[in-house]
């Protein structure tokens, strides 16, 4: 007989049943893509057990060192996707160009995108990473989908999620209006719905930013951070804390958890680049799942989700979370 407590949570698929009803191809690739992620928690799990820690010797389109573990989420997402039958195409962080099914063969509606293991560089110091993925609408023509067909706004988005492997494996997923979380339970595999419709409190008091970085930045955000530094002695009349845990999925939970503002700013080390981080497959969604749990994000200037892409693997600067210090961010740009 179940725990008692297992007995007040909805499953995801009981979830889906009742808020995609209108989409039973969405709520399908989400499960899928939901038993992927149960898939890699129990391979993170394992950590150095399954010998899937360490470089995988090879590079991904971003130039960046693989894991294997990164090869492997990536594999283990694609198989599900693909499996699902409801994907026209995939975008993937460890794909140079996109997956699609030649005319003919191609299934489903909808376009996939993620970055398999984001957070990486903390594999192999049993620190906290995570799964992120988006659905967009495929375009409606029979045509085989290209790389052009993704590049729509982050409005656009059908739904968007991510997976935390963290002390518990947790599914934050926004199909709706609302972002509900779930958690996985080890013991069934199953994602049971915790309950928790996430809001991001409007005010903080809680930073997170690559301090390291500091000479690097443009002027309004080293004001902000100085002013947010200067504590209750400075014009902020309050003390502020600071969190950075190189995983932009555990920083982004936390805020959603607690509240807080996330800041990847443009810096000078390679001033041709707008910011460090993907707008696609990482932005995008977790900028969708910040706004509707109540929170703001932009590139620093303009709301993330209006951006128009102009190509696949693009990057963006990311200022998200508590609607007022984001304003304040954006405040200051404007003034500069
Ligand atoms: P840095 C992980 O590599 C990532 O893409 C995000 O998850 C994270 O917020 C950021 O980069 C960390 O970057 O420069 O502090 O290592």
């Amino acid at each position: 007989m179940p725990a008692q407590s297992a007995l007040t949570h909805r499953t995801l698929a009981g979830y889906l049943e009742a808020e995609a009803a209108h989409d039973g191809g969405l709520a399908a690739l989400i499960l899928a893509v939901a038993a992927a992620c149960a898939q890699i928690s129990g391979l993170v799990a394992r950590g150095a057990l399954s010998g899937v820690l360490g470089v995988a010797g090879t590079e991904n389109v971003q130039g960046e060192t693989q894991k294997t573990l990164d090869v492997l989420a990536n594999t283990i997402l694609i198989k599900a996707a693909d499996a699902s039958g409801q994907v026209a195409a995939i975008a993937s962080e460890e794909e140079d160009d996109i997956l699609a099914f030649p005319e003919g063969e191609r299934r489903g509606r909808h376009l996939l995108l993620f970055d398999p293991l984001d957070g990486s560089s903390n594999i192999d110091v049993n620190v906290s990473i995570g799964t992120i993925f988006s659905v967009l609408p495929a375009p409606s023509a029979a045509h085989t989908v290209t790389a052009a067909d993704f590049l729509q706004p982050g409005r656009r988005q059908l739904a968007a999620g991510y997976a935390l492997y963290g002390p518990q494996t947790t599914l934050v997923l926004t199909i709706g209006e609302e972002v509900a979380t779930f958690t996985l339970d080890p013991a069934t595999g199953q994602w049971l719905g915790t309950d928790i419709v996430l809001k991001v409190s409007p005010s903080t008091r809680e930073f997170a930013i690559n301090m390291s970085n500091r000479r690097h930045w443009a002027e309004p955000v080293r004001a902000y951070i100085d002013d947010c530094l200067a504590g209750k002695d400075g014009v902020r009349g309050k003390d502020f804390n600071m969190r950075w845990i190189a995983s932009m999925v555990a920083d982004v939970h936390r805020i959603l958890n607690r509240g807080g503002v996330f800041l990847y700013p443009w810096d000078a080390r390679e001033p041709d680049r707008a910011g460090k981080l993907r707008l696609m497959y990482e932005a995008n969604p977790l900028g969708l799942i910040v706004e509707r749990a109540g929170g703001a994000a932009t590139d620093a200037t303009m709301p993330i989700l209006d951006i128009q892409p102009t190509s696949l693997h693009q990057r963006v600067a990311v200022v998200l979370g508590s609607v007022e210090e984001v304003a304040r961010v954006t405040e200051a740009h404007r003034a500069a």
